[in-house]
């Protein structure tokens, strides 16, 4: 049994994703960003990044104590090594996976959460930040639209690589972005948005509040830490 520590945003689809793809048990255990409940001293002693996603693994490979990941592109790559589903067993085609995904973590991810900043939720509209971010993530979008270009998934067979990047291409519309300007792009968005196991993932999130007003008090806890608040928050057992 899996515990998944999830919020319904973009890193936390892609864990919904693959366990859901993988047919993976598992026990959803929500962590409301919007709140601060990421700053809890138990979820800081599995995730030290005060971010969700993380998993608790309750019977890791060769057995053990429980096994803790945090950050999205290690659970995946855990999961996937775990199941030996998702990442191909030899060095070229798991490398090929790999890069992608580290594409996807070091950069897709957070220019596009740059840009959902920028142009959603700062609260003075700065154009040379909304500029810099919609034109750095139509770049990246020019980057999986020729990978995809001769190739049905970004490494071949469906992948992590595809479960990363899939989430941060649904908002395309809050990131300036056009689909239709990007047709291999476009077309495997709308295959893995069809998948059985994707529709399970966002049914999930259903669940929650996935669009919550943006309060005062929820930028403050959201956009306004620092080590020192972190430290606080987590003492007084937030
Ligand atoms: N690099 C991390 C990013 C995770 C992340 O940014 N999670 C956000 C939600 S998408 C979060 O937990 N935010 C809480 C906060 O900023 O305090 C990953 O890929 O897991």
């Amino acid at each position: 049994m899996i515990d998944l520590y999830y919020w319904p945003t973009p890193n936390g689809h892609k864990i919904t994703m693959f366990l859901e793809e993988a047919v993976v048990p598992y026990r959803l255990i929500p962590v409301d960003i919007g709140k601060g409940e990421q700053f809890r001293s138990e979820f800081l002693a599995i995730s030290p990044n005060n971010r969700m996603p993380a998993i608790v693994d309750h019977s890791p490979i060769g057995g053990g104590a429980p096994i803790s990941v945090f950050e999205s592109g290690a659970i995946l790559l855990y999961l996937a090594q775990k199941t030996e589903l998702f990442i191909p067993p030899d060095v070229r085609g798991s490398t090929e996976v790999i890069q992608w995904l580290f594409w996807q973590v070091a950069g897709l991810g957070p220019m596009a959460g740059q840009n959902h900043h920028f142009a959603n939720y700062a609260p003075e509209k700065i154009p040379y930040a909304i500029d810099r971010y919609v034109k750095e993530t139509n770049r990246l979008y020019g980057v999986l639209d020729r990978r995809l270009a001769d190739r049905k998934f970004i490494a071949g067979e469906y992948s992590i690589a595809d479960v990363a990047a899939y989430p941060w291409i649904v908002p395309h519309e809050r990131q300036g972005q056009k689909l239709a300007d990007f047709a291999h792009l476009e077309r495997w968005f709308h295959t893995i948005r069809t998948r059985a196991a994707t529709v399970r993932a966002y049914a999930l999130a259903e669940r929650f509040d996935t669009n919550p007003a943006m309060t005062e008090e929820r930028r403050k806890v959201l956009f306004g830490q620092t080590a020192e608040s972190v430290a606080k928050a987590s003492k007084a057992g937030k």
